[in-house]
């Protein structure tokens, strides 16, 4: 195409061994539709290319999926992301992209407004799903978006279509030296070691950033679990509260109340049976409350806070 082109895709398959490249010349503008056509029912595909980069060299790069399915073999599938500081855009209206992993730039976005956006970056062992500065905005109906980065799954649960932007996906292991780094902890074998404990307080940093403490600081007081008794219809509980960060699960974090009658004896996993409540405390974290039967002669709980990252 020129500097200025569209192109619609209304039937059959546009294979581009090796690529497609949209609005990739400096000045260009260039715009892919593919129109629902029936193949992806068929399991056919409308647009396949190894790889497709879109908004390069400072041209402007749109693509549409109107219904079909659009693969993209490899993980270079690059909106405004590879050189240059083009602008590009991604509107997925229905049917499918498939991609193994995408990369979207500054002057990238993608808008899912319907359709599935599927991202396996696991199959080549890379980065699947990269959003430097662009962004990802879901505007249709309440959906599931997985990627996967590091072996790691992610899962993002739209649950308000049109106001939520999932943007700068980090792996467990970043987000904890994202954190690390705030206190100036550097590297897991250093001082950011998860078993390490600075000042130290008795937490380690594993313990501190999972319940909100300062590496630091001595707040082992202001961050550690309390317990006490407590009346429930009657019969006396233990009462233990702990601090659980709110995205747990996507840091790779796992809290369990492991208990056992004897100290010499092994701690048993108990996977989160005594959990009654929890509350919000703040952006980040929860207050959970658990309460755990006390008919043994002696039982001791404490947290156990695990790592899977
Ligand atoms: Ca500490
Ligand atoms: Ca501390």
């Amino acid at each position: 195409m020129d500097n200025l082109g569209a192109k619609t895709i209304d039937g059959g398959l546009l294979d581009a061994p090796p690529g497609i490249r949209i609005g990739d010349n400096p000045g260009g503008t260039g715009i892919i539709t593919v129109e629902a056509d029936g193949s992806v029912a068929g399991g056919w595909r409308s647009l396949q290319a190894w790889y497709i980069r879109l908004g390069e060299l400072g041209g402007n790069g749109t693509l549409v999926n109107n219904g079909a399915m659009i693969k993209v073999w490899s993980e270079w599938f690059n909106i405004a992301a590879w050189e240059g500081s083009g602008t590009a855009h991604v509107q997925l209206n229905g049917g499918f992209i498939w991609a193994e992993g995408i990369h979207i730039g500054a002057g990238g976005t993608i808008d899912l407004a319907g359709g599935t956006l599927v991202v396996l970056g696991d199959q080549l062992g890379g980065l699947s799903l990269l959003i430097d500065s662009g962004q990802l905005t879901a505007f249709g109906v309440a959906y599931t978006l997985t990627t996967v980065d590091d072996g790691f799954v992610y899962d993002f649960d739209v649950t308000n279509p049109g106001y939520t932007t999932v943007s700068g996906l980090r792996s467990p292991t970043d987000q904890y030296l994202d954190w690390a780094a705030i206190y100036g902890l550097t590297d897991t074998n250093t001082t950011a070691a998860l078993a390490y404990d600075f000042e130290p307080d008795g937490m380690n940093n594993l313990l501190e950033y999972a319940l909100g403490g300062n590496p630091t600081n001595s707040d082992k007081a202001a961050v550690y679990p309390t317990s006490g008794m407590v009346d429930i219809s009657g019969t006396n509980y233990m009462e233990f509260v702990y601090y659980r960060r709110l995205d747990a699960a996507s840091r790779g974090l796992n809290y369990d109340i492991v208990t056992t009658e004897n100290l010499l004896m092994a701690w048993t996993t108990n996977g989160g049976p005594y959990e009654t409540s929890s509350s919000t405390n703040d952006a980040s974290f929860e207050s959970v409350t658990n309460a755990i039967p006390v008919d043994a002669d002696e039982t001791f709980i404490k947290l156990e806070v695990t790592e899977n990252f």
